[in-house]
């Protein structure tokens, strides 16, 4: 499905998030998703606002706001109407079904009630599934497997990331896509599946353009590498736009969000211009 554009992409798709999320993309010529790691809501916002018009999604990890409070989701759903962009809490579940459907609806963070797309390991298998969209699914929301990951060393290869995807097929009607750094496409399928109708959605981190890593094992690839290489849908990029969150240069955060954006859309295009 990769070749196809998001838009045709977008017309066939069953989730709403996911459907969302690919019009999006059509509408604001991006491919880009800005990850705000940063622990105060000041600047969590300030990168937001900034940002927001370059990006088809926001990914949070909203546990490491230092002041959080009821007003960090507010602004957010604001910022996420006035810039026309979703919310992807980065939230990397991972445990049985009962208790990841409390952490999903409930806590202080209450995730399932702002966020229109998060992630879960496949670790627990299926039923982390059931747990999730117990909650998510009457929603609208859309699930992401991670089935690999960036950081070196990383044990999500294999008979392990064919299982994730296996998980995924299953369950199509939540799970719309992976956190990977290339195509499932068919990945593990038996000869019983049909998988021409799939579209998993690709969102991939570890992208940068001035760095090949950092002193914590995360490795960076180029949007050109994982978008027209590896046909993977959605650039994840952090700390390459925001740079060190101890100094925010606004003017900078916006000059590297519309240069990323640029890679990765141009990247994009090349992909679908390769369409027979
Ligand atoms: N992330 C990865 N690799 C994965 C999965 N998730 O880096 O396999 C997340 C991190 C971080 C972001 O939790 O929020 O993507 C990458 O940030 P960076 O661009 O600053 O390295």
């Amino acid at each position: 499905p990769h070749l196809q554009t998001y838009e045709q992409r977008a017309k066939k798709h069953g989730n709403p998030a996911a459907r969302k999320l690919l019009e999006t993309m059509e509408r604001k010529k991006t491919n880009l998703s800005v990850s705000v790691d940063v622990t105060k809501k000041k600047d969590f916002l300030a990168i937001i606002d900034v940002v927001g018009p370059f990006v088809c999604l926001i990914k949070t990890h909203i546990d490491i706001i230092e002041d959080f409070d009821q007003t960090v989701i507010e602004h957010l759903q604001e910022l996420s109407v006035k810039h026309d962009f979703l919310i992807f809490e980065d939230r990397k579940f991972a445990d049985i079904g009962n208790t990841v459907a409390l952490q999903y609806s409930s806590g202080v963070y209450k995730i399932s009630s702002w966020a229109h797309l998060t992630n879960a390991h496949a670790v627990p298998g299926p039923s982390i599934i059931t747990g999730l969209s117990s909650i998510g699914l009457p929603l609208g929301r859309g699930l992401i497997l991670l089935s690999e990951m960036s950081s070196k060393g990383a044990l999500t290869t294999g008979s392990y990331t064919e299982d994730a995807v296996r998980m995924a097929r299953s369950r199509r009607d939540f799970v719309v896509g992976f956190i990977a750094q290339k195509r499932m496409d068919g990945i593990g399928a038996i000869e019983a599946d049909d998988v021409t109708e799939e579209d998993f959605l690709v969102l991939a981190p570890g992208v940068g353009l001035d760095s090949k890593g950092d002193a914590m094992g995360q490795q960076y690839r180029t949007p050109r590498e994982v978008v027209l290489e590896s046909g993977c849908d959605v650039i994840i990029v952090g700390r390459g736009i925001y740079g060190k969150s101890d100094q925010l240069d606004v003017e900078n955060v916006r000059k590297q969000a519309e240069r990323y954006r640029q890679e990765g859309w141009s990247a994009y295009l090349e992909r679908v211009s390769l369409s027979p």
